[in-house]
C-alpha cells in the first residue's frame, strides 16, 4: 500500500487524524492560518450630469448641509476642476480623509498617446493627484472606466480608495490609497493578465485580492494577496481553470500538468476525471468505489507550488502544496499538505503512481464557499 495514503490524501488521514482532534479543545494553539511562505515573490447627488454610473451606490446625504451648501461646494468644486482642464469622467463625494467632511474623489483620462486614467481628490481649494508609480507601464488603465470604490477594503479601520482599471485586451488593474496624514499613500497595486478579484478566500470574513494570470493550455495560475496588517502580502497561490465552460480537458502531456489536472478534477467533484489520471497499477490496487470513499467529506481541494524536481523518461518528481476543506461531522476543517507525487509515462501520457505527504497546518474555518 505504498501510496494508499497519497490516492486519496484529502481524507484518509484527515478523518484518522482529526478524530482525536476533534474531541479537544478546538481553541487550543494547533488552529493557525494556513500562512504560505512561497519562493516567489494589491449628498448623493451627481455634479456632472453626464457622469458614468459608480460600481456602488454614492453614500448617505450629509445632514449638516442644505440645498445651497451643496449647490455651493458643486459650483467650487466645478470650477477648481475648470481651471485644471479635468474633465472627470465619474466623481464621488466621500470623506476619505476621515476628518469629518467631505471630498471629492474622481478618476479622469490624461489625453495621450496612449491615454492614462488618473485620479484625484479635491479637498476644499487643496488638490491631491492620484497616480500610479512611474514604473507602472499601464498607470491606473488606458480606457476611461469609472470603477471607484471609497471604503475599509482591508478592515483596518482606516478608509481606502480603490481604482480599478484595464489595459489592452484583458488586463485588468487595481490601485489602492489611503490617507496618509498629508496626503494619499498608494498601498498597494496588482496587475493580472488574466483578471483580478475581491473575495474572501480563507473564510476570516475579510477580503483578500486574487490576481489571475494565464498560465497557458486552459490554465489560470492565482496568486492570493492578503493583509497584514502593514501590507498586502503573498499568501497563497492556487491553479484553477481559465475560463468556466465545462467539459474541461484534463492535461496529462507533462507531469506539472497530470497533477494539476488531478486536483481541478477533484475540486470539480469529478472524481471519475481524477481516477483516470492514476497510473494502472495504483488502479488495480485501489478500486473506484473505496478511492472515491476517500473523499466523502471533502468541500474542495486546491494546488499550488507545483514543480517538476527531477524527469527521466518515464518517471518524474512533482512536489506540490494541497490546501483542502472538508466537513467533519458538521465542522469545516481546512489542511494545508506538502505533497511529492512520483509520476509516470505510459503511453505517452503521465499518470499519477504514488504520493509522500506531510500535514503543515490545520484550522476550523468558520463557513466554507
Ligand atoms: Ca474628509
Ligand atoms: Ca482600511
Ligand atoms: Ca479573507
Amino acid at each position: 500500500m505504498r501510496y494508499s495514503i497519497g490516492l486519496s490524501l484529502v481524507s484518509l488521514v484527515f478523518v484518522t487524524s482529526c478524530a482525536s482532534w476533534l474531541g479537544t479543545d478546538k481553541t487550543s494553539a494547533t488552529l493557525k492560518d494556513p500562512t504560505v511562505t512561497s519562493q516567489r515573490p494589491t449628498t448623493a447627488f451627481t455634479p456632472v450630469p453626464s457622469l458614468l454610473p459608480d460600481r456602488t451606490p454614492s453614500a448617505r446625504p450629509n445632514p449638516t448641509l442644505g440645498p445651497e451648501d451643496v449647490a455651493d461646494v458643486v459650483k467650487a468644486g466645478q470650477v477648481s476642476l475648470e481651471q485644471r482642464s479635468v474633465d472627470p469622467i465619474c466623481l464621488r463625494w466621500e470623506d476619505t480623509d476621515q476628518d469629518g467632511d467631505r471630498e471629492w474623489v474622481g478618476v479622469y483620462l490624461r489625453p495621450g498617446d496612449p491615454s492614462r486614467l488618473e485620479g484625484f481628490v479635491l479637498d476644499g481649494q487643496v488638490w491631491h493627484e492620484l497616480r500610479a508609480g512611474e514604473a507602472e507601464r499601464y498607470g491606473f488603465g488606458e480606457y476611461p472606466t469609472c470603477e471607484l470604490d471609497v471604503n475599509d477594503t482591508n478592515v483596518d479601520g482606516k478608509v481606502e480608495i480603490t481604482i480599478w482599471g484595464h489595459a489592452e485586451t484583458s488586463i485588468d488593474l487595481l490601485h489602492i490609497f489611503a490617507w496618509g496624514g498629508s496626503g494619499y499613500d498608494e498601498i498597494a497595486s496588482f496587475q493580472g493578465d488574466a483578471g483580478l478579484e475581491l473575495a474572501d478566500v480563507n473564510n476570516d470574513l475579510i477580503q483578500e485580492i486574487i490576481v489571475r494570470h494565464n498560465a497557458g493550455d486552459g490554465l489560470a495560475w492565482e496568486t492570493i494577496h492578503k493583509w497584514d496588517g502593514t501590507n498586502y502580502v503573498w499568501n497563497w497561490e492556487r491553479y484553477r481553470w481559465l475560463h468556466a465552460d465545462y467539459p474541461h480537458a484534463y492535461l496529462s502531456t507533462d507531469p506539472t500538468h497530470s497533477v494539476i489536472s488531478f486536483y481541478l478534477a477533484l475540486n470539480d467533484r469529478d472524481l471519475h476525471g481524477a481516477y483516470e489520471l492514476l497510473a494502472p497499477e495504483a488502479r488495480v490496487t485501489q478500486p473506484y468505489e473505496t478511492w472515491a470513499r476517500g473523499f466523502d467529506t471533502t468541500l474542495g481541494v486546491e494546488v499550488g507550488s507545483v514543480l517538476e524536481v527531477e524527469r527521466t523518461e518515464s518517471r518524474a518528481t512533482v512536489t506540490a502544496q494541497v490546501r483542502s476543506h472538508d466537513n467533519i461531522d458538521g465542522y469545516i476543517m481546512g489542511q494545508l499538505w506538502d505533497i511529492t507525487w512520483s509520476v509516470i509515462r505510459e503511453d505517452g501520457v503521465w499518470l499519477l503512481d504514488s504520493a509522500r505527504q506531510q500535514e503543515l497546518s490545520r484550522w476550523e474555518a468558520p463557513y466554507f464557499q
